[in-house]
């Protein structure tokens, strides 16, 4: 196989990823007549939709809001099937929004960007990539642009002896296309976060045993998936023009907000109806709106963390594996708060086991299984469902380089910087998609942040372009500084930011310990309105 790279032809602008803001992202640049090229590890479109093909894997965001806007024909002609679609569907719109919108001829799949090398001489990026068969090209580029997704790099735990186990060790997100036949095998999962919960609520009634290793257990509420008809369809798409017009203005991207009363101005009966209500729906809405000071009030929030663990524990069979199952060191929806579907009454089931890891921590794989201080336990399939170096894992796993030399990786590990989440001081003619310090790091529904984003930096990239002799755009350090004040004042007054979980960055070791999303999507997208109609105050256009 050939290191040498050869040159492909010079564009005006690299996106790296297909997914869900790579694609649109390609779409609105073409439509500005620039000249693009997205690459993409996968071998096929759709992202986080591609990769995560794990069983069980869903969406839990409303498919009406889960979706792209810029186009009436697709939102009149796409028929979701369900409220909240399982993967294969979303990765099915993705590709069909690659082909009607002939975006392909664009796209190189099963190709890694390995850099990306800022030239100032001629203000332009130079790319290297390398593909699945080991071809190594370069591309020079005026713009660089990451769609790489808020949680697109997995994060597989060191335990000693991995490499021995003569079974399956699979990370969810690492899932193969063809799937894995767990009928009748021993099979264990390490992680009960939103993706373990997904597939261990899948797996238990065909495996033999299934032994779910949970460290940090988990809040979750009972989806409700209604299958969708013509009917459905028909209102939803009634609602669209309204829908389309609330998303940005929330504050998480869906077209549900938080309730407008405060806490205290409502009767404790009133407000046990008020949960129980948003409970019944099934869906996000219970975490999301509901009363706001659960956010940020630790009194209020023991209230909130009470009401949802009482309905979890009636559902446990054996109050032991209740009471492990019951989160108590963080509280209600200072984490992702996952979805579920008959999660909690997979441990009333006679092949599924749980194991504490506070109680018997993990020492090590063997060729067997997984051995805890208590013992061994035998497997043939171990799903590592471990989470994400989320917002900046998939951009530090890339070799970016900007003046002077300046390295992304380290400039980061020592301290994360970005101006709302979009540029970074040191780095011209880059933009970011779902980097820290934006709703799309972590705190949005995802595609109503990511269209956000990339509808401000086409526009951006169209304005630079059109000023005379202009070539680069940088935001400035005194707007970069600015911003993580104005965000960090934001997400210390929350609970989320004295909970650990890779909202804060504290699944990864190493990692700067500070809450990542910007919280609220209105007051976002707000001030990203704001830079644009001052001419990109902050950023420097030389
Ligand atoms: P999460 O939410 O980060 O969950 C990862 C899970 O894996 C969580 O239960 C972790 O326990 C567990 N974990 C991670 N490392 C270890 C080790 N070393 N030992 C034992 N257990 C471990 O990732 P998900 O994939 O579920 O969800 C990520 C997002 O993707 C999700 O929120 C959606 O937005 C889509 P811990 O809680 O750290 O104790």
């Amino acid at each position: 196989m050939s290191e040498i790279s050869s040159p492909l032809p010079p564009v005006d602008a690299v996106v790296i990823g297909a997914g869900f803001a790579g694609l649109y992202q390609l779409y609105r640049l073409r439509e500005q007549g620039l000249k693009v090229r997205v690459f993409d590890t996968a071998s096929g479109v759709g992202g986080t939709w591609y990769w995560n093909c794990y069983p069980g894997a869903r969406t839990d965001s409303p498919s009406h809001v889960y979706q792209y806007w810029f186009s009436d024909e697709l939102l009149a002609k796409w028929d979701w099937k369900e409220r909240f679609p399982a993967q294969a569907e979303t990765e099915r719109y993705l590709n069909h929004v690659a082909d009607k919108f002939d975006l392909r001829r664009d796209i190189t799949l099963s190709t890694r960007v390995t850099s990306a090398v800022w030239k100032p001489a001629d203000a332009r990026w130079t790319v290297s990539t390398e593909a699945s068969d080991g071809k190594h090209e370069t591309v020079s580029t005026q713009f660089l642009i990451t769609c790489t997704g808020p949680v697109s790099a997995p994060v597989v735990p060191p335990f000693p002896g991995h490499e021995s186990f003569k079974g399956q060790i699979v990370h969810t997100a690492r899932w193969p296309k063809g799937g894995i036949d767990l009928r009748g095998k021993r099979v264990g999962v390490i992680g009960t976060g939103a993706t373990g919960i997904q597939v261990i609520q899948t797996i238990a009634p065909e495996v033999a045993e299934l032994t779910v290793f949970q460290r940090t257990p988990n809040y979750a509420i009972p989806m409700r998936n209604p299958k969708y008809g013509d009917a459905d369809r028909a209102a939803m798409r009634a609602g669209y023009p309204e829908t389309r017009k609330r998303v940005w203005d929330t504050f998480v991207g869906f077209d549900v907000d938080a309730d407008p009363r405060a806490y205290a101005d409502v009767t404790p009966e009133e407000r046990r109806a008020t949960l129980e209500r948003l409970w019944a729906d099934g869906s996000l809405n219970f975490w999301l709106s509901g009363f706001r000071e659960s956010f940020f009030d630790q009194a209020i929030n023991d209230e909130l963390s009470d009401f949802v663990r009482d309905k979890i524990r009636v559902r446990i069979h054996d109050p032991k594996i209740a009471a492990k199952l019951l989160p108590s060191d963080h509280g209600f929806g200072t984490k992702r708060v996952p979805l579920e579907n008959g999660y909690f009454e997979v441990y009333n089931r006679s092949n599924v086991r749980l194991i504490d890891l506070h109680e018997e921590p993990i020492t090590t794989i063997t060729r067997t299984g997984v051995r805890t201080s208590a013992g061994d336990y035998p497997l043939d399939v171990l799903i590592l469902a471990t989470g994400f170096d989320a917002s900046t894992g998939t951009l530090t796993r890339i070799d970016i380089r900007g003046r002077d030399g300046l390295s992304l990786k380290e400039h980061w590990g020592c301290d994360i910087r970005t101006a709302m989440g979009l540029q970074v001081h040191g780095f011209p003619n880059l933009f970011t998609t779902s980097a820290p310090f934006a709703p799309a790091a972590a705190f949005c529904n995802a595609p109503t942040c990511l269209q956000q984003q990339v509808d401000w930096i086409s526009d951006c990239i169209r304005y630079v372009r059109a000023q005379p002799g202009a070539k680069t755009v940088e935001a400035t350090r005194e707007f970069e500084a600015k911003w993580i004040a104005h965000h960090d004042e934001i997400a210390n007054l929350t609970l989320i930011s004295k909970t650990k979980s890779w909202y804060t960055g504290a699944n990864v070791e190493g990692k700067q310990h500070r809450v990542l999303g910007y919280l609220g999507v209105g007051n976002y997208r707000a001030a990203c309105e704001d830079v644009k109609a001052k001419a990109y105050e902050g950023f420097e256009i030389a």
